[in-house]
């Protein structure tokens, strides 16, 4: 048995309760040596790495590495919320009873480190002083070296996070065990892999891979889904699958912040990262804050909602990111900046990567290339010829400080003071450019209805949305019924409310298919609108379904759009509104505990569309 004490000593860790919570999962899961690691621990983890061929180099401080392939992206039909209490059963978050998901896990873990090293890594989801940092303290326990370098560019880790707790024993306890990938039966019946997050006993226990949501569980385990269930617990914050961007007028010097959940594939990492289009660079500037997780709060002592990005990094997806798509992002990974890409193609003689939609043609001279799996481009099967060279769910791992416009106040404790939030699907055909929503209701009733259209005939009805309720359909900890009351409660609770929006940057014409607006830096332009809107500079055009831009409020100086273009993606197509209601209607039903309030902004937006016939 490992000397778990000698171990922690050696690494300054005096926290008991750390202590005892190590020594029960190293004893459990046979690991054979302990390791506490901190950020400083980085440029040695990545050198053992690169010894024993877990990484490869990637170009000066970069690194490339491949996971087992059938470990690829996040499960969520294996992730579970359990807790003791079965009222916290959901439609969305697989609860189960934490006295039947706990053993289980326990059998499917002992023994299963044997051999390997425990890295223990103490970690913090938020800035350090944050008014949140109870909720944010964890300590990540994981059988994989890999992980615990993903952990150094996503959280702030180190071991005076856990070390000097207000309460020493209040911290997430995320255990992490790889289990035997080839023998796990991934996708079949007898599928072993469990992702479960134990909400009110603040422990995560996942089994069964080594890959991003599943694995490095600061992120969205504790990040969202945990986070989110002690929001609620305590009343006091809301985490959403949000990203989180600074605008600042040059001109008046004023400096707004805005937040918004996106479903997957709707663009949020690109429009985080944004820059002003070149007709607006001289008056405005974009800051980013973060792509995919804010905490909000309402400030007693000002009256506002005020929003932190919990993580240190960006796990990005490489796949269609561009010079054109997010520049930024390009710079975040180049060169000397540490990232790690996960499945993207490799080239073994130039150590370059390669990903769809980073140039518009793979590259021309294939020596070297091999594709994700690590099979030669060359020596691919002629049937395999048209299979992407990276995995869709290909990755980029690096630090928030690598992001060019990362805002200069990224780091405050605080947080910044949110003036918009806004929900964006993707959909073809109905959803205006954007739409402002000024009542608190109506406003999470849009979020509530968020959604992306299903892609594929095969993968439902034609202009059926997948409603993915404020982004969070996978995250969801707790009933939804409960969840739309606490989101009332919290925002509801700030004497100054932000602006609400429903964004689509997506509407196509019904004969070509092509999109209307020409969507990246231009998504800043109708930002922009929605800020003056609330600050009253304009006034917008009333519909059924919120304030539209009225002609002429929106700057289009410079847009390559026509004008029969913008007038579609400016008005409202009421017959497919009504049709949408409908579909509205049986989507909510299904949430038990309803606030009232949610149902009558419902009812108001369903009469004031019969009205407009
Ligand atoms: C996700 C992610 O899975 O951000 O949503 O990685
Ligand atoms: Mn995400």
């Amino acid at each position: 048995m490992v000397d778990v004490h000698a171990a922690l000593g050696r690494a300054g860790l005096r926290n008991v309760h750390v202590r005892e919570y190590v020594r029960y999962w190293a004893e459990l899961t046979g690991a054979e040596r302990i390791e506490v690691i901190s950020t400083s621990d980085d440029a040695r983890l990545i050198g053992e790495a690169l010894a024993d061929g877990e990484i490869l180099p990637a170009g000066e401080g970069r690194y490339y590495s491949r996971s087992y392939v059938k470990d690829t992206a996040r499960s969520e039909e294996r992730t579970i919320v359990a807790t003791s209490n079965p009222a916290d059963k959901g439609v969305y978050n697989n609860w189960r009873p934490a006295g039947e998901m706990r053993p289980l896990l326990e059998e499917r873990m002992r023994g299963a480190s044997a051999g390997k090293t425990m890295y223990v890594v103490p970690y913090l989801m938020a800035p350090s002083g944050s008014p949140l940092e109870r909720y944010a303290a964890g300590v990540q326990l994981t059988d994989c070296r890999t992980v615990a370098l993903h952990m150094i560019r996503m959280a702030r880790v180190g071991v005076h996070y856990i070390d000097n707790l207000a309460d020493p024993g209040s911290f997430v306890r995320a255990v992490h065990v790889t289990g035997d990938l080839a023998k796990l039966g991934q996708g079949t019946p007898d599928d072993q892999r469990c992702f479960v997050t134990i909400a009110d006993e603040r422990t995560i226990v996942h089994f069964g891979s080594s890959y991003g949501g599943n694995a490095l569980l600061g992120k969205i385990a504790h990040g969202l889904r945990q986070a989110a269930y002690d929001g609620w617990a305590s009343g006091e914050f809301l985490a959403e699958q949000f990203m989180l961007i600074g605008i600042t007028d040059k001109l008046t010097g004023k400096r707004y912040h805005v937040c918004g959940g996106f479903p997957s594939a709707s663009g949020k990492t690109n429009l985080a990262m944004m820059l002003p289009p070149d007709a607006l660079a001289d008056r405005y500037r974009v800051d980013f804050y973060g792509d995919d997780i804010a905490w909000l709060r309402a400030d007693p002592d000002d009256g506002k909602i005020y929003a932190i990005n919990p993580e240190f990094g960006v796990f990005g997806v490489a796949k269609d990111t561009s010079e054109v798509t997010n520049p930024t992002a390009l710079a975040a990974v180049a060169p000397g900046t540490g990232t790690l890409f996960t499945n993207v193609a490799y080239n073994d003689l130039t150590h370059e990567v390669w990903w769809e939609g980073r140039t518009p043609a793979p590259p021309a001279d294939l020596a070297g290339w091999r594709d994700w799996t690590g099979t030669l481009i060359s020596e691919r099967p002629t049937e395999d010829t048209g299979a992407p060279w990276a995995h869709p769910n290909s990755r980029f791992t690096t630090t928030l400080a690598n992001v060019p416009n990362v805002a200069p106040d990224f780091d405050d404790p605080k947080g910044v003071p949110i003036d918009a939030i806004i929900f964006g699907g993707r959909t073809r055909d109905r959803e205006p450019l954007i739409r402002a929503i000024t009542d608190l209701a109506e406003g999470v009733y849009d979020g509530l209805t968020l959604g992306a259209e299903a892609t594929f005939a095969a993968e439902g009805v034609e202009g059926l949305l997948r409603y993915d309720p404020m982004s969070m359909r996978p995250f969801m900890a707790y009933p939804e019924g409960a969840y739309a009351a606490h989101w009332l409660r919290v925002i509801g609770s700030a004497a100054s409310q932000p602006i609400f929006a429903h964004v689509n940057w997506f509407q196509r014409d019904p004969e070509d298919g092509h999109y209307l607006w020409p969507g990246y830096r231009d998504n800043l332009r109708p930002l922009i609108w929605l800020l003056r809107l609330k600050e009253g500079e304009v006034r917008g055009r009333q519909t059924p379904v919120g304030i539209i831009p009225a002609h002429g409020e929106l700057d289009l100086d410079g847009v390559a759009a026509t004008p029969e273009e913008l007038r579609t993606i400016l008005s409202i197509d009421t017959p497919r509104w009504k049709q949408e209601m409908r579909h509205r209607e049986r989507h909510l039903e299904q949430f038990a505990e309803l606030p009232e309030e949610i149902w009558q902004a419902h009812r108001r937006v369903a009469a004031a569309l019969d009205d407009a016939d």
